[in-house]
């Protein structure tokens, strides 16, 4: 039996998957409701992983990156963009009404007021207050699953069983300016193959980045892993290649054409939502790193 539709996304996003189910609920695509599923974690300022309210970079320039991806392999980003609050809109542009796929920096910017998007500061009090405590230290070494917590990435599969994905945050709190992670890179932080499936990634983009870890898994569900296997597989690479495992989080979750999802992490504390049969749930991810 195939099971549609159907919401997945990193992390306790509950209203996120809430307003996702409910465009696909109206017979809206799976696009249409990863992009309005992810535009709610944007706008939220207490979620200071993604948008607006997130944490800046070393500077206190709070930089975004996205991107999304439609059933016909269409894809768009927007990387290190500032003062836009909903960049998976403007990947959604970038994707539709450009020849290309990925905009940098100012260029996105200005694409995106050309589009009629808004300027909007997207430093918060708070963000701006948790950055001045990070000051004085200056330490940089992120607290697995504290900081850096809560990127957004979501899979959807719509009436029609068409899967389509989108992946948004602010990257790592205090990063070198100019750093992109793989949230906003095709593969990396999101792959989808609507003729497979799709999935999408979180935690410490330069591990996920260095093993392609969404195309990854989306292969190894095309040569028949299950949505499970392929999440295990992928942290397998990561930890391979990482004696430092300890020190970081990656977590992914996956879906096949099937509606078989599956989720996996290296540290215990990653949750994943899934919105499904009218019920909305958050389950804790299994794990490496017992
Ligand atoms: C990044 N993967 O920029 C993102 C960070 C993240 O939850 O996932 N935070 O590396």
């Amino acid at each position: 039996t195939i099971v549609k539709p159907l919401v997945i996304a990193t992390w306790n996003v509950n209203n996120a998957t809430a307003k996702a189910w409910e465009a696909l609920q109206q017979g809206k695509s799976a696009l249409d409701a990863v992009e309005q599923g992810c535009r709610v974690e944007e706008a939220d300022p207490k979620n200071q992983s993604v948008g607006y309210g997130g944490l800046p970079d070393r500077d206190g320039r709070v930089t975004l990156d996205a991107c999304i991806m439609n059933k016909d392999g269409d894809y768009g980003a927007v990387v290190c963009m500032q003062n836009i609050m909903h960049p998976v809109s403007v990947a959604r542009k970038v994707m539709e009404d450009t020849p290309h796929v990925l905009l940098a920096e100012v260029g996105a910017e200005e694409f995106a007021v050309s589009q009629g998007f808004e300027k909007t500061n997207l430093l918060t009090e708070a963000s701006k207050k948790a950055w001045e405590e990070w000051k004085k230290t200056s330490l940089y070494k992120p607290i697995i699953n504290i900081e850096n917590h809560d990127t957004i990435g979501m899979l959807a599969i719509d009436k029609n069983g068409d899967i389509s994905g989108a992946c948004t945050t602010s990257g790592l709190a205090y990063k070198m300016a100019g750093r992109i992670g793989d949230s906003p890179i095709i593969g990396s932080g999101l792959f989808i193959d609507n003729e497979v499936g799709g999935a999408t990634a979180t935690g410490l983009g330069e591990a996920v980045l260095k093993t392609v870890g969404s195309f990854l898994i989306v292969e190894l569900m095309r040569n028949g892993m299950s949505p499970q296997k392929a999440c295990e597989e992928a942290i397998g690479r990561i930890i391979k290649k990482n004696p430092n495992y300890e020190d970081f989080q990656i977590g992914y979750i996956a879906v096949n054409k099937k509606g078989e999802t599956g989720s996996y992490s290296i540290h215990e504390g990653f949750w994943v939502t899934k919105y499904v049969n009218d019920k909305n749930t958050n389950t804790a991810s299994e794990f490496y790193n017992k």
